[in-house]
């Protein structure tokens, strides 16, 4: 049994993680600020169902399956918080056990401001998503380097760092041959939003701790998600993860379904030809799970792109268009302006083996899962709200 710290464990891939590594009997502890909640308020925004407290959420859990993970409220951004997972152990806001059991074997970072739109609302959510995201981050690093170089830590980066480039992704690192001489760096970055370029300088700042530290870090360069349920949600209607359709913390595929699902055209920014590699949020859960088994070694940043296949925007709708047909919708499609600054016609070859040779099997987006996704948004389609579907954050 390993002892996981999931910081930002209230978001949509934090909660069902720690349900996911607790189910497998694990000593697990998550930590959050409720940024995202807070954020949703401030912007007035509903997500598809109520969810409830990080707190209630780890008590319905312990009385469900006897499981425990530790709840801890707080801002990673203060040092002292950090610290104290690897120091003197957390003051915990829920857990039954509270005796410190020494530093986390593993760290599972999410605790980020995760949305594009987010970060270019205005100068303060600019100042917020860079200061939370970089603070965390370096916070991190340094509580490593004081306490406990042996942690592996998985870190979610981004698909969004490499940007639309006119030559294949590699995962992570390329090997450049320069006036007869070659080395490997970094794979170039060319970020779409302020969010998407607090991930590279993520990865700037983990890079050079592991080459100053000699720390064990796993950097998961993620597309977008899209799903709802994960096995550990479908226990109780109240263990479900968050559930956003708004055009801020939205993703399309989410999004789409919710679209057609209530008669609202499909929103494809401009073209529709922008391509990005997506993933189940099942297969976060796998992809997480074994880069754990298998952590990196010391002095090592080891990168994988974490999509299982890629899509056009125009694709996504149409798919959503078809699988809508099929259950008796009427699903229009919109072009409407893009508000954000993108290439819509661009190359688009990444490579993303990594993960499957350590054990991920993919899964992908049929019409089956879609008409699940549309099965569960059915459900709730009296709490949605078109208000905040489409409000144009400009880039
Ligand atoms: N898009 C539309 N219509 C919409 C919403 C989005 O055409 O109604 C387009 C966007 O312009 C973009 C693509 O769909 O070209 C993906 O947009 P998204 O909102 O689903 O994803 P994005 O803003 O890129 O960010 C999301 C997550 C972020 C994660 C990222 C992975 O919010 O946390 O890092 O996906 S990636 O896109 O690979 O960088």
């Amino acid at each position: 049994m390993s002892h996981i710290l999931i910081l930002g464990g209230d978001g949509y891939l934090g909660w069902p993680t720690a349900m996911y590594f607790s189910e497998k009997g694990h000593d697990v502890t998550v930590v959050d600020n409720y940024l995202r909640r807070t954020a949703c308020t401030e912007l007035d925004i509903d997500m598809l169902y109520p969810v409830p407290t990080l707190i209630s959420r780890a008590k319905i859990w312990h009385e469900l399956t006897g499981k425990e993970i530790k709840v801890v409220i707080g801002d990673l951004t203060d040092p002292e918080l950090m610290r104290s997972f690897f120091k003197t152990g957390p003051v915990y806001n829920w857990a039954v056990n509270t005796n410190f059991t020494g530093a986390p074997d593993t760290i599972i970072h999410y605790a980020e401001q995760p949305s594009a739109p987010y970060s270019l609302m205005n100068y303060k959510s600019a100042n917020l998503t860079l200061s939370n995201n970089l603070l965390v981050t370096n916070n991190l690093m340094f509580a490593l380097r004081d306490y406990s170089r042996d942690t592996h830590v998985i870190h979610i980066g981004t698909m969004g760092e490499y940007g639309t480039p006119n030559i294949d992704i590699e995962e992570g690192w390329l090997e450049i041959n320069h006036k007869g001489r070659k080395d490997t760096f970094l794979f170039p970055r060319q970020a779409g939003s302020l969010y998407h370029t607090t991930k590279i300088m993520d990865t700037d700042l983990m890079w050079f701790a592991v080459r100053m530290w000699d720390l064990k870090i796993t950097d998961l360069m993620q597309g977008p998600v899209y799903g709802i349920e994960t096995e550990e949600c479908l226990i109780d209607n109240r263990l479900r993860t968050y559930f956003n359709y708004d055009e801020i913390f939205g993703t399309v595929v989410n999004r789409f379904i919710v679209q057609a699902v209530i008669g609202y055209p499909l929103t494809i920014y401009g073209k529709g030809g922008q391509t990005r590699g997506y993933l189940n949020i099942k297969d976060t859960l796998q992809c997480v799970y074994k880069s754990y088994i298998t952590p990196s070694s010391p002095g090592e940043l080891r990168i994988f792109n974490q999509i299982m296949e890629t899509f056009s925007v125009n694709e996504l709708a149409a798919k959503t268009q078809k699988v809508g047909s099929s259950l008796g919708l009427e699903v229009k499609i919109d072009h409407i302006e893009n508000p954000r600054k993108e290439a819509e016609d661009h190359y688009y070859n990444p490579t993303y083996q990594g993960l499957v040779e350590i054990g991920v099997e993919p899964s992908y987006l049929t019409n089956d899962v879609m008409s699940s996704m549309f099965e569960t948004v059915r459900k709730y389609k009296d709490n949605v709200r078109e208000d905040v579907i489409f409000r144009g954050v400009k880039w």
